[in-house]
């Protein structure tokens, strides 16, 4: 099956101009092959946005959804890990720092002909598969089938993404991931790093040699410090230059970091992969991947959770310290229907006090770090906000998932779909036309997304 220009769909007023606007959005960002979040910003094929737009892409166009989802795994590596960006070759080197040339990735065998990066992103996309195969039916036999195809070749993919995730990257040791660069958390110039990266040494010259790009696209005011940009290039060349591997991360990297967000993903991951190994008929995996997500809750209740501040923190691997800043990545715990009913109400406590509310910001509101405007350190995000959302409906707060589904809606509906909304007043920052946004939008709109997972046992 080829991807079809996305079908109109029947969606009752007043939604109905923000659905279509949504859709608009989405084939704008089409490139022919695969989806870019934005396309002068972002002009290649980022991981964790191509799990977030097929959730959107499953209602209206299934298809491009599977064939956003096998362009990112074909890239692949074999070692399992899943590229953070996978390059365009249409895309010039210039349009986007740092581009092929910069990572310098090595041509391994059985690797396919598009260039990534060689880092990754949250492991999003197995809950992304579930969510089109879940829908598919709804569009026709053909799509079913072409749902049950896609999902059996995506299933054994999943699962190397996940090992390499929980055995090459468990630097602490104690059964969560760490990341190397904050790129590879998604929330990259979070306050969450800080601490971390302070450790990280600042060589401004790189910025001589290697010119940042974003700046040219983007208001300065809004993207990361020169300062921490430097940290960023330093941080890629040590990994790079190590070969890209994970051996004795802890002796030879600077930055090596357990998020709450990130590892809560993975958990979420292994859950879907219960339910693909189940439609797969594969029931002893489905049993393994399902005491998986157990096992990683456990971990994260016990190596993440402040028991002072009542918080999920970041810990560095390096040191065994928990970070000490509040951000939203310490909210999306939420999302395990195993986590100790103690810390979905602190969650819960922590989302409705004046440090966060509804739609959370990306940070404490009330700490000196907060920042407005500046990407990921205050601006509110739909997509983490959808990720909150999940977690309240499998917890039941199904008033407050409500009224998160309203404020996100309203928020789109009323600035347009932005990267990015001011935490004050609303307003739009970042990239105007953002796939991510949309394709979120389409979900909310439909709220079809029943509570996916229960508690395992
Ligand atoms: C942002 O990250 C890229 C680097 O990966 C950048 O700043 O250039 C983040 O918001 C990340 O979460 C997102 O995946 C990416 C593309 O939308 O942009």
């Amino acid at each position: 099956m080829h991807p079809q220009p996305s079908a109109p769909v029947a969606v009752p007023d007043p939604s109905a101009e923000l659905w279509q606007s949504a859709v608009r959005v989405l084939d704008t960002n089409w490139s022919g092959d695969h989806t870019v979040p934005s396309r002068r910003l972002y002009p290649h094929q980022w991981s964790w946005d191509t799990a977030f737009i097929a959730v959107g892409l499953a209602y209206v166009n299934p298809t491009r959804a599977w064939r956003d989802l096998r362009g990112l795994f074909e890239a692949q590596w074999p070692d399992g890990r899943v590229p953070h960006i996978v390059f365009d070759p249409a895309t010039a080197e210039d349009d986007y720092f740092p581009g092929p040339g910069f990572w310098n990735v090595p041509v391994l065998a059985g690797r396919p002909a598009r260039r990534s990066t060689g880092i990754v992103q949250p492991p999003l996309h197995a809950l992304a598969a579930w969510e089109v195969y879940r829908h598919a039916a709804a569009h026709g036999a053909a799509c079913a089938s072409e749902a049950r195809t896609e999902l059996a070749w995506l299933y054994p993919r999943l699962v190397a993404q996940q090992e390499y995730l929980t055995e090459r990257r468990d630097a602490g040791g104690g059964g969560l991931a760490s990341i190397v660069h904050p790129w590879e958390s998604g929330l990259d110039n979070s306050p969450a790093w800080d601490q971390a990266l302070a450790e990280v040494p600042a060589d401004l010259t790189l910025l001589e040699h290697y010119r940042r790009r974003d700046l040219a696209v983007a208001d300065a005011a809004h993207r990361p410090t020169d300062q921490d940009y430097a940290r960023y290039v330093g941080l890629v060349l040590n990994y790079r230059d190590g070969g890209y591997s994970d051996t004795e991360l802890v002796q030879r990297h600077p930055f090596a970091v357990e998020c709450p967000a990130f590892n809560s993903i993975l958990g979420v991951a292994e859950l879907a992969l219960t339910q693909i190994a189940g439609v797969l008929g594969r029931t002893a995996d489905a049993r393994r991947h399902r005491d998986r997500a157990r096992e990683i809750t456990a971990a994260l209740s016990r190596r993440l959770w402040d028991p002072v501040s009542r918080t999920f923190r970041v810990r560095d691997a390096r040191t065994g310290r928990l970070g000490p800043a509040r951000c939203v990545n310490g909210l999306l715990p939420l999302m395990l229907p195993d986590l100790p009913a103690d810390q979905v109400e602190a969650i819960m406590t922590e989302a409705r006090s004046e440090r966060f509310g509804l739609p959370a910001p990306s940070t404490d509101r009330t700490a000196a770090f907060f920042d407005a405007h500046r990407y990921w350190r205050g601006p509110v995000w739909i997509n983490v906000n959808w990720l909150l959302r999940r977690g309240m409906q499998v917890h039941g707060f199904r008033g407050e998932a409500e009224q998160l589904r309203r404020a996100l809606l309203r928020l789109v509906h009323e600035h347009g779909h932005y990267e990015y909304f001011h935490p004050e007043t609303g307003v739009g920052l970042g990239a105007p036309t953002f796939s991510w946004t949309a394709a979120l939008c389409l979900d909310l709109l439909a709220d079809r997304s029943a509570p996916a997972y229960s508690r395992t046992g």
